[in-house]
């Protein structure tokens, strides 16, 4: 048998209150529900086809076949979906990321959170948005979130079912999110090593937690008055203290570079100086500044003249999974 997926897009997020911490290693069921933004300047796109005929799957990532280890969360996906439609075809994988050149920014959340939704297509499978949320939680639990547009909430949950995404009715028009993206070396410490570390070193951890919840309530509270200035603190607030799990861990380790806490400074002067102006900031070195829409070109050349070795590329809020029909137009995954 052979069964091809259309291509399928998801669009990238960035947490406002973090995930860091899995209750459930192998099912990805986190310690603490998160919640983020997807955004419309990064994207992934990927199809799927399902033939008896392959000896093994593979995973061609821009036209470049990828080794056994980048297949491995994406085979989670797959072993999922084989299960559910009682097949055991090997899969071929074709995905392309629509990242900014040399933006060194990482795709997983849309890479695996479009699998999800071209796997199930090739599968015969018809998922809620839900049950297809937490598919793409088996690969990276970041991608759950991605497959809704906007704020969405990933509810930590207690099983496979009940660990998923659910979208946050709100506007989310004013806010945009500027990229400082700094010179990067390779990543010491992978997010799934950095936060397994941090659950069972860090002495700072059951603290997170309690204060994760606490966020979560103001920032949604936040979210419904459109209130720029405060989900800008609640977040900063939240990226500070996941990292600080990791300064507190034994040993110790971060992911800051001189340049990422150059550019936090210059975020805090701007701030002094009457803008809006707040950072969050992930498993990497580069910044991400939330401030209200209509400031974003001033920050942005105020980072063009401050640190002119960065590169700054601004995003908004971005839509939910589409797949591409016959006529080549995108649309809603789910109507
Ligand atoms: C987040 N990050 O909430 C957090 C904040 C990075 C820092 O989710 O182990 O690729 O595959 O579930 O989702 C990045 O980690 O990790 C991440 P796994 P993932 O966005």
């Amino acid at each position: 048998m052979t069964a091809q997926s259309p291509w399928v897009r998801a669009y990238t997020n960035i947490a406002l209150i973090k995930y860091w911490g899995k209750a459930d290693e192998q099912l990805m069921i986190p310690q603490n529900n998160s919640l983020s933004l997807t955004l419309d300047a990064f994207y992934s796109e990927t199809r799927v086809t399902f033939d008896s005929k392959y000896a093994e799957d593979e995973l061609i990532l821009d036209s470049v076949k990828q080794d056994a280890s980048s297949l491995k969360k994406a085979q989670k996906i797959l072993d999922f979906v084989r299960s559910q439609a009682q097949f055991n075809s090997a899969a071929r994988i074709e995905s392309k990321n629509f990242v900014p050149t040399a933006a060194g920014l990482a795709s997983s959340a849309s890479g695996l959170a479009a699998l999800a939704g071209a796997a199930s297509l090739a599968a015969g499978l018809r998922l809620t948005r839900y049950e297809l949320s937490a598919l793409a939680r088996l690969g990276s639990g970041s991608a759950c979130r991605s497959i809704f547009g906007g704020f969405s909430e990933w509810e930590k949950g207690h099983d496979h079912e009940s660990s998923h995404a659910y979208p946050i009715d709100a506007h989310s028009d004013q806010l945009a999110m500027l990229f400082i993206i700094v010179k990067s070396q390779p990543k010491e410490v992978s997010s799934t090593q950095g936060m397994q570390h941090a659950v069972s070193t860090s002495p700072y951890y059951p603290g997170w937690l309690t204060s994760t919840k606490d966020d979560l309530i103001k920032i949604k509270s936040a979210i419904q008055n459109d209130d720029i200035k405060q989900i800008g603190q609640i977040a900063e607030s939240s990226a500070l203290k996941m990292h600080a799990l990791n300064f507190s861990s034994f040993p110790p380790f971060n992911y800051w570079t001189p340049e990422s806490i150059e550019a936090m400074n210059h975020v805090k002067i701007l701030r002094n100086n009457g803008f809006t102006t707040y950072f969050t900031m992930d498993a990497g070195p580069n910044i991400k500044i939330i401030c209200p829409k209509d400031e974003v070109q001033a920050v942005s050349q105020y980072f063009e003249r401050e640190m002119p070795s960065t590169k700054r590329v601004c995003a908004f809020a971005g839509p939910g999974l589409q797949w591409q029909n016959a006529q080549g137009e995108w649309v809603p995954y789910h109507e």
